[in-house]
């Protein structure tokens, strides 16, 4: 039996480290972007099941994207773990309000 479950915990173990990667919705607001390095660090608000709010870089591959970015846009991104890398996708910039520049 506890053979059994040594393999059983074995096959697991294989089985998260090749699943596709997972995706979770991320809202926050910029802090600052990198383009030397292709990250932008985001204020975020609590993943349920993953993460609670904080402070964070994320790597982006997109330069276009991170050019448009800048310190106090509020986003929604998809946060792309595939273990041990993470990295954001579909950052969305939120309108900013009227008058609030
Ligand atoms: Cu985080």
């Amino acid at each position: 039996m506890l053979k059994v479950c040594t393999v059983t915990a074995a096959l697991l173990t294989v089985l998260a480290l090749t699943s596709c990667a997972k995706r979770y919705p991320l809202t926050g607001t910029v802090v600052s972007v990198d383009l030397a390095a292709s990250t932008v660090t985001v204020k975020h608000s609590e993943i349920p099941g993953y993460m609670k709010a904080m402070t964070m870089t994320f790597p982006v591959k997109d330069k276009a994207v991170l050019r448009s970015l800048s310190p106090g846009d509020e986003i929604t991104a998809d946060l792309v773990v595939s273990r041990p890398e993470y990295r954001l996708e579909n950052i969305r910039k939120k309108p900013r309000p009227a008058g609030n520049k």
